[in-house]
C-alpha cells in the first residue's frame, strides 16, 4: 500500500530569529509543524549540515558579501552567513520542535564544495541524497513538506519531488520564506507550475 510521509525541512536554530541566517518568523511555525508530525504516519526530516569554511559563505570567498553570489562549476550560487555549521548550537533543531518521532534524519551540504538546498540532489541537480530510492523502497509515493526556506530548501525540494514522481504538497502556512530579490514569488510560480499542491 503506498504510504504518505512527512518530510521537515530544516527546522534549525540558525534559521530561527536570533541564528545567523534567520528566516523571518522561522520559529512561529514550530507549533503548526509539530502538529503535523502528530498527524503524520511517517516523518522524516533535513537538516543543513556544513564544514567549516563551506563554499556557501561569504566568508569562504575573500571580497564577496553575503546573499552575493559567485559561479561554482556547478553554476550561479548564492553565497550565505556562516550557518548550520556541523556540530554547533546553530545547526540543532529548534529545541520547540517536537522531533523524536522521525524515522530518518537527512543530512545535506556536507561537501566542502558544493551546496544543497534540496533534501534529493545536491545543488548540482545530479549528486542524490538517497531520499528518492529510501522513500521507494520503503513504498512511500506521496510526500508533504513544510519548513525552512520556502523559496529555497523547501522549494527546491519540492520539485525534485514531483521530478522524481512522488505525489507532492507543500503547507505553505508551515513555511516561512527569505524573499531574495524576488525569491519567493518566483519560486512559489515554479512550484505550482511543476505541479506541486500548494496548501
Ligand atoms: C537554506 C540557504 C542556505 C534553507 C539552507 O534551508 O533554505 N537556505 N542553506
Ligand atoms: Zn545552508
Amino acid at each position: 500500500m503506498a504510504e504518505d510521509a512527512l518530510i521537515v525541512i530544516d527546522m534549525q536554530n540558525d534559521f530561527c530569529p536570533g541564528g545567523a541566517l534567520a528566516v523571518p518568523g522561522g520559529d512561529e511555525i514550530v507549533p503548526i509543524v509539530n502538529r503535523l508530525i502528530e498527524a503524520a504516519p511517517h516523518v522524516i526530516l533535513t537538516q543543513d549540515w556544513h564544514p567549516a569554511r563551506h563554499s556557501s559563505f561569504a566568508s569562504s570567498h575573500p571580497g564577496k558579501a553575503p546573499f552575493q553570489t559567485v559561479t561554482m562549476p556547478y553554476g550561479e550560487q548564492t553565497l550565505w552567513p556562516d550557518h548550520c555549521v556541523q556540530g554547533s548550537s546553530g545547526a540543532d533543531f529548534h529545541p520547540g520542535l517536537r522531533w523524536t518521532t522521525a524515522e530518518l534524519v537527512v543530512r545535506k551540504g556536507f561537501r566542502t564544495g558544493i551546496d544543497s538546498y534540496s533534501a534529493f540532489f545536491e545543488n548540482d541537480h545530479l549528486t542524490p541524497t538517497g531520499l528518492a530510492g529510501y522513500l521507494r523502497e520503503r513504498g512511500i509515493a506521496k510526500v508533504s513538506l513544510c519548513g525552512l526556506a520556502t523559496d529555497f530548501c523547501v522549494a527546491y525540494s519540492a520539485l525534485d519531488a514531483v521530478a522524481e514522481g512522488f505525489s507532492t504538497s507543500v503547507v505553505l502556512a508551515a513555511c516561512r520564506g527569505i524573499d531574495l530579490n524576488g525569491s519567493l514569488t518566483a519560486m512559489t510560480r515554479r512550484m505550482r507550475e511543476a505541479g506541486v499542491e500548494l496548501i
